[in-house]
């Protein structure tokens, strides 16, 4: 089965706005805003909810910057990530129930705590090109493991 989900990332002039995980899948981790996309709702719809929800604000711009398919090793299911720039939006960043939000500088991004795959394609993210991959993981953890990326492939595209 495939999974589809979104990541966004607010990315202002060389800042970056992440949000510690608190519960649930990706616990303990910065990451962008994003979940699953649910049924009835487009990938775009779903991405600006789920800033909403995690980050209390209201996502007026994004453009789309790349699509990231997860697997794990012995895993049937795989998960296909959208990701989107968010260029404007309104309200400040607020802490929720599921993220603690903050502003990082573009050259200190805490890649140590983050997903092992945001170290590559982030710096695709940060110079504003648009990108493609696959990355395939041991097993997929959280807080009890580290996870390590067995196989990756990452490519620049010219649209998406
Ligand atoms: N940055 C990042 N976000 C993910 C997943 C991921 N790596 C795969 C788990 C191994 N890296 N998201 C999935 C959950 O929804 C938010 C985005």
């Amino acid at each position: 089965m495939k999974k589809i989900l979104t990541l966004s990332i607010v990315h202002e002039r060389s800042n970056i706005l992440l949000g510690m995980k608190k519960r649930g899948f990706g616990e303990g981790r910065w990451n962008g805003f994003g979940g699953k996309v649910k049924e009835g709702e487009s990938i775009e719809e779903a991405a600006k909810r789920e800033i909403r929800e995690e980050a209390r604000i209201e996502a007026e711009e994004m453009t789309k910057r790349g699509v990231i398919n997860f697997e794990f090793k012995g895993d049937p299911d795989t998960l296909e990530v959208h990701i989107f720039e968010v260029i404007k939006f309104d309200g400040e960043p607020t802490e929720s129930e599921e993220m603690r939000p903050k502003w990082f500088g573009a050259d200190e991004i805490p890649f140590d705590q983050m997903w092992p795959d945001d170290r590559y394609w982030m710096p695709l993210f940060l110079a504003g090109k648009k990108f493609s991959g696959r990355f395939l993981f041991d097993k997929p953890s959280d807080k009890e493991y580290t996870s390590q990326i067995l196989e990756k492939e990452l490519y620049e595209i010219e649209v998406s």
